[in-house]
């Protein structure tokens, strides 16, 4: 008995990519788009001259050595569900209810066609209605301005967005009066963000892709770079064959992380791939840190130690030291559930490398002690000075396509004070000066009636946040809600009393805003800024950009307060660019540099002159106490993650090929001790029920079990059908991220 009929469960894969990872993309975009649309728009994708991958974050080969297909399987079924040529527009809302709406899974939404025209849900209606642009943007202008304070709002921001569009809207959520930029980086790498600007002085990576090519150790920790990096596997194959060692280091094995079949090479293409991983450490959910601090400990005893980098640029050598002479092997072993052998074989590895880069994501950034275990990350580097040189590095691995570029145009509920003495020299107001809310206390702002509108420039919040029923709740008590989508999904029909839909222009599509056709620029994982220009015809042309949508709302709103020209801003992206010229550390003209081929690269000081823009004015060793979380008896700890046919919330399809999951995704892998300890089988259909301080029981029910190589004591699980289990207090100490990858859970005979 499972709610999944059709659910097939095979051998899980041992090599990523190849052959079939060419076919499904490309069977998956002729599906959606037709040949004709496919061909157009995949050969665009990455190209100079062409529009940036909306999927992930990893960066593009420099313009010399980027192929004629310069993507991977998942970027092609990203651009597929944009490119989708089915529509959805007034006839479609008639026709389905808001109740009928809420009763569809993520995937039928998906699987609706593009949004567009702007449409309206009116206090107590049951359904969206179409409604003009102006009307909307003047009733988005009416709420807003008839709250007793802008704290009331709440600006979220998903990664997708363009810096244009960034720039716009956290200058018009300041100018309006509040710092309430909650972001999804609050749900995925806020953790490294705090963890390194703490130490390193700078919240970003310190690598380039030639650094990965070039380096003769990577670490890979809480990554499945397979599934959601794929080209990383390119990058990795290089530095492979020059002679690097790679380290995995994951509670599940990933086929990615084993083998690559590079689809680009006929060696490839033939299945005689490139082995990744030359050691893979099947660590227990959150031991890394009481790993890396072994490693830390091992590697101080064998004397390896950068001496002249300590003394020349760090501090707190001395208290680290310290800390880690001596450490309980046992308390190590039981954290990791590793066997000593394998971390001194490490700590060889380690201490015979020079030019070590060390990658990581949502693995150790959605952890109760995930900015310790970054800091340790930190701490291992700073001893062999592993910052600042060729080969080597620390490598955040991010996750949307323009995570970090929202960052860095000022989307942070928390942005220093120089960023916002920059602003207020450039526009002439005082922007607001006390921290915004994240993702997090937006929820709990909501919640308690502090908050009422709720405006999402892309994303699906209420998939993504944490404990669904209260982040539910939470938005269906808004006054107003308002999502800039392209298509479909759950937070269009979780929605406040009043409800809008503005639908806009993708990646892949012209935008002759203004008469002229712009373009938009993006940041990748490591820094570097270039443009990026869809070509396609717009799915409706009643669509607009993010742009002139954030445009219309601000102008709306505050009308000719302060003198800033929204109007000129949305005809013409260059005049949004020359002021983010002079509020935005690093990006000096501007809108000249990003016309040269293959954009530029931002500043980082770590990287580029081993300056650390600390308090102390260096790097900084850090100490953590030893913290492992205890797990009572009979419970499992359960990680909540991504399959290889979904993007975040968005569900392409419902196989998860690596895996051997096919036709399903409630599922959950459990190892073979595990299943039977509990007195369970593979197969059986289970509830998940979690267990939290507050005891309330949240459950998911009607889960197939399937055994799986994963330690004792640890399951996973996919997103977000697993949200409704992680309480919003379950946070990572500093960085208030959801704890997505530690649930603790039981498992109910339903
Ligand atoms: N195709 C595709 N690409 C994507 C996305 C997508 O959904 N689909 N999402 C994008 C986004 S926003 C992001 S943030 C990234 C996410 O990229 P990933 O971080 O690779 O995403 P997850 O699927 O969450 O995988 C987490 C990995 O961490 C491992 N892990 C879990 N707990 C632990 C632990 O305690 N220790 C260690 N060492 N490992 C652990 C899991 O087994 C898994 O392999 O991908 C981006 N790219
Ligand atoms: N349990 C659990 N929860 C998690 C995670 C986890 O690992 N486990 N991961 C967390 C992470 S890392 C992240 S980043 C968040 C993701 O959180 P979000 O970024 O909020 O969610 P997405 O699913 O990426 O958003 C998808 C929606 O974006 C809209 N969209 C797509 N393209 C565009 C565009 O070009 N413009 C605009 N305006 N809209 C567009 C579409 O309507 C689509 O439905 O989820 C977090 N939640
Ligand atoms: S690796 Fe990421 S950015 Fe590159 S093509 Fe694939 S999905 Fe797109
Ligand atoms: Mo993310």
């Amino acid at each position: 008995m499972t709610i999944e009929p059709d659910i097939e469960v095979g051998e899980p894969k041992t090599a990523a990519a190849g052959f079939p990872a060419v076919a499904v993309s490309l069977g998956m975009a002729v599906k959606q788009m037709g040949p004709v649309r496919t061909a157009r728009n995949l050969l665009r994708l990455n190209q100079v001259d062409g529009f940036d991958c909306m999927s992930c974050a990893w960066p593009d080969p420099d313009p010399e050595h980027r192929h004629t297909a310069e993507f991977c399987e998942n970027g092609a079924k990203a651009v597929a569900w944009e490119g989708d040529t089915r529509r959805i527009g007034r006839e479609f809302f008639a026709a389905h209810s808001l109740a009928d709406l809420e009763t569809r899974s993520e995937y039928w939404m998906g699987q609706q066609g593009r949004l567009t025209e702007p449409m309206v849900r009116r206090a107590g209606g049951t359904h969206y209605e179409p409604i003009s642009w102006d009307a909307a943007f003047a009733l988005v202008a009416e709420h807003l301005n008839a709250l007793g304070s802008p704290d009331e709002a709440l600006f979220y921001t998903s990664g997708r967005a363009s810096n244009e569009a960034a720039f716009v809207y956290q200058l018009f959520a300041r100018a309006y009066g509040t710092n309430n930029l909650p972001d999804c980086s609050n749900m995925c790498h806020e953790s490294t963000s705090v963890g390194l600007a703490d130490t390193i002085g700078i919240g970003k990576g310190s690598v380039s892709l030639d650094d990965i090519h070039e380096a003769d150790l990577i670490v890979i920790s809480g990554q499945n770079p397979g599934t959601n990096h794929p080209r990383m596997l390119s990058a990795l194959e290089i530095a492979k064959n020059d002679g690097a060692t790679i380290v995995a280091i994951n509670p599940l094995r990933e086929a990615g992380l084993l083998k690559f079949n590079n689809p680009q090479k006929p060696s490839g293409m033939a299945g005689r791939g490139t082995e990744l991983a030359d050691q893979y450490l099947q660590i227990r959910s959150d031991g890394d840190l009481a790993l890396w601090q072994a490693l830390g400990h091992l590697l101080l005893a064998r004397g390896v130690a950068d001496e002249e980098f300590i003394a020349e640029h760090t501090v707190g050598f001395d208290a680290y030291a310290e800390h880690l002479r001596e450490i309980d092997r046992d308390e190590v072993l039981a954290a990791t559930g590793l066997r000593w052998a394998q971390i001194e074989e490490l700590a060889d590895v380690f201490a015979r490398s020079h030019k070590i880069v060390n990658c990581w994501a949502m693995g150790i950034t959605q952890h109760r002690n995930a900015v310790a275990t970054i800091k340790e990350f930190v701490n291992v580097a700073l001893l062999q000075g592993m910052i600042g040189k060729p080969g080597a590095g620390l490598c955040p691995v991010r996750g949307h396509s323009n995570v970090q570029g929202d960052r860095t145009m000022g989307i942070w509920e928390r942005s220093p004070d120089s960023f916002l003495d920059a602003l207020r020299d450039e526009f002439g107001f005082e922007p607001p000066r006390e921290h915004g809310l994240d993702a997090v206390k937006a929820v709990r702002a909501l919640r308690d009636g502090a908050a009422h509108v709720f405006v999402g420039l892309g994303g699906n919040f209420v998939s993504a946040m944490s404990d669904t029923a209260v982040t539910e709740a939470a938005l269906r008590g808004a006054r107003l809600t308002v999502q800039i989508s392209t298509k479909l999904n759950r937070s269009h029909v979780v929605c406040g009393e009043t409800a809008l839909i503005l639908p806009t222009l993708g990646r892949t599509e012209k935008d002759l805003s203004g008469g002229t056709e712009q373009r938009v620029t993006v940041e990748d994982s490591m820094s570097a800024v270039h443009a990026s220009r869809g070509r396609m015809e717009p799915a409706s042309a009643d669509l607009r950009s993010e742009v002139g949508i954030l445009c219309g709302i601000a102008a709306a709103t505050l009308g000719d307060r302060h003198g800033i020209p929204w109007h000129a801003f949305a005809e013409d992206y260059d005049e949004i660019r020359h002021r983010i010229a002079r509020v935005v550390p690093g990006c000096d003209d501007y809108a000249e540099k990003i016309r040269a081929r293959g954009g530029f690269t931002l500043p980082h000081p770590p990287r580029d002159s081993r300056t650390f823009p600390t308090e102390p004015g260096r790097a900084v060793f850090s100490v953590s106490p030893l913290a492992a979380v205890q797990v009572p008896e009979g419970r499992l700890v359960l990680q909540t993650m991504r399959s290889h046919d979904q993007f975040n919330t968005t569900i392409y399809g419902l196989d998860d090929r690596y895996r051997g999951i096919h036709h399903g995704r409630r599922v959950v892998f459990i190892g073979a001790a595990d299943l039977a300890e509990l007195g369970f089988a593979d197969g059986d259909v289970v509830d998940l029920v979690s267990e939290w301080e507050d005891g309330v029981e949240r459950r998911a029910d009607g889960f197939r079990l399937v055994e799986y190589s994963t330690p004792k004591g640890c399951v996973a699980a996919y997103y977000p059908e697993t949200n409704p289990l992680i309480p919003l207090a379950s946070v990572a100490l500093e960085s208030n991220t959801p704890t997505s990858k530690w649930v603790v859970v039981r498992l109910v005979r339903p």
